[in-house]
């Protein structure tokens, strides 16, 4: 087996309101197409990949925002993705608004999943970090409203064994927070897949706009670092319906290097060749958790 993996990441451009779901997985075969001819075995696209990111606005007719939710997966309009990842043999990693009935109530959450090189679904993640507010707040000049149209996920973070490797996910927000990388990391992630939605402005921190892509990568490069695993990190980027949203799509290496980052605010896939065995360097030696994690000092962050 291999220790490497050549992976891609399918930054998207904006997706405006009135885009199809069509338009777009048309533009996301495209880039699985770029990705297979750079030699790519899987590509990461981003979190709600298929519409535009609609927690930005506040939304009262249900039949209006269920229409940005998918109820199954895969479904006939994304059918052609996943009919071309078996056709190329390329992986992928999809975000999506998912509306499902569980326990006999109607239910969202804001998922991903990883679907393998014969284009099955193999493995899930419900978002857990919902950032944002539940109640409409008329002061801002969008909405986040996040907390109001998902439930915070019900899986954990699983690692699921996908082509010969460890491989999580985690979703937007949750890069900022320490515990997830840690969570996965423990779950033995060697690979995690994030993608993300992020605006350059919070219209309650505007005094901090200038380093939104700064509070990113440095999220995600020590998510990488702090627990010796490959990141992929895919952005929806550009100006969405006249909104701002950052770039700085990246591949981080287990060190926390950057080994490829996007330059563009539009679809752009960028490429790298992942190998496991760097990921020993920090396990085995810095970051072993076994020599040197003390979590009986630890208990407070998961009361
Ligand atoms: N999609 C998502 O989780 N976005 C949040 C916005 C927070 S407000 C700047 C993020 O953490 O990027």
């Amino acid at each position: 087996m291999t220790r490497k993996m050549n992976l891609a990441v399918g930054q998207l451009g904006p997706i405006q309101r009135a885009d199809s779901r069509a338009s777009v997985v048309e533009r996301l075969c495209a880039m699985m197409h770029e990705a297979k001819g750079r030699g790519a075995e899987m590509i990461v696209f981003p979190e709600a990949a298929l519409t535009s990111f609609f927690p930005r606005w506040y939304i009262t007719d249900e039949e209006e925002l269920d229409s940005y939710f998918e109820k199954e997966m895969p479904n006939p309009s994304i059918q052609p993705l996943f009919d071309l990842a078996a056709r190329l043999g390329v992986g992928f990693n999809i975000g999506f608004g998912e509306l499902t009935w569980e326990g006999g109530r109607k239910r969202r959450f804001n998922t991903s999943i990883l679907v393998d090189r014969n284009g099955k679904v193999a493995g899930k993640y419900r978002k857990i970090h919902l950032p944002g507010h539940a109640e409409y707040e008329p002061d801002r000049p969008f909405q986040n409203l996040e907390k109001r149209y998902f439930e915070v996920g019900n899986l954990g973070f699983p690692v699921y064994e996908y082509e010969g490797h460890k491989v999580g996910m985690c979703i937007c927000n949750d890069r900022r927070w320490p515990e997830s990388w840690r969570v996965l990391g423990l779950n033995g992630a060697e690979l995690v897949c994030m993608g993300y939605n992020t605006p350059i402005t919070d219209p309650r921190t505007p005094q901090h706009s200038h380093l939104t892509s700064f509070h990113h990568l440095l999220s995600v490069q020590s998510g990488a670092y702090q627990n010796g695993m490959w990141v992929a990190a895919a952005a929806k980027a550009g100006t969405e319906e006249g909104w701002p949203l950052v770039g700085h799509s990246c591949i981080v290496a287990p060190t926390g290097e950057i080994v490829a980052m996007s330059n563009t605010v539009e679809d752009e896939v960028i490429t790298a060749t992942c190998d496991f065995d760097r990921i020993s360097d920090i396990r085995d030696h810095i970051f072993n958790f076994r020599a040197h994690r003390q979590p009986q000092n630890y208990k407070i962050i998961a009361e």
